[in-house]
């Protein structure tokens, strides 16, 4: 004789339990769309730098004269861009010009105190931490002008610390 043997489980509880499996497939698929399908990704810390020499060694990208936009293939880019404050509160460079449908992996790093880059419409959204360079891939495919800001205060001239990408036709 066999004795069939069931877990009593209260109607509530097992409702719940199916509730949160399904939550968490939800998410699941959330996460892999946005990841894999939409691209969208954190931004992560790509390598480190001294940011005493970072500004003023003639072989680092974020030297005044090697700043701004290398083109790795057409259509591909890098974007080396310097965040400072000892500088008067801006970027360097501050303004970029690249042909609609190109993808741009930014590479920003800060010389003096932590701020912060935003490229407005896009998903970049980055702290910039000194010491630390903060990199993140967009690919811009409409035309139009583009806004980046800092947006971690950064002193009494954090509100003029701004630039823009412009993407043409
Ligand atoms: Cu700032």
């Amino acid at each position: 004789m066999t004795t069939k043997t069931s877990m009593h489980i209260d109607p509530y509880e097992r409702t719940w339990m199916i509730v949160s499996f399904v939550m968490l497939i939800i998410f699941f698929t959330a996460v892999s769309v946005a990841g894999f399908a939409m691209g969208i990704q954190l931004p992560g810390p790509d390598r480190r730098v001294d940011p005493k020499t970072v500004a003023s060694d003639p072989d680092s990208p974020w030297h005044p004269d090697n700043v701004g936009l290398r083109e790795l293939s057409p259509g591909k880019y890098d974007a080396y861009i310097l965040a400072s404050q000892t500088q008067g509160w801006r970027f360097f460079p501050n303004e970029i010009t690249v042909p609609a449908g190109s993808t741009v992996t930014f590479y920003v790093t800060s010389q003096d105190l932590i701020h912060g880059f935003k490229l407005e419409n896009t998903n970049v959204n980055m702290m910039v931490i000194p010491g630390q360079v903060s990199k993140l891939t967009v690919t811009l495919k409409s035309a139009g002008e583009y806004n980046f800001i800092c947006h971690e205060y950064c002193g009494t001239g954090h509100a003029i610390m701004f630039g823009k990408v412009i993407v043409t036709p």
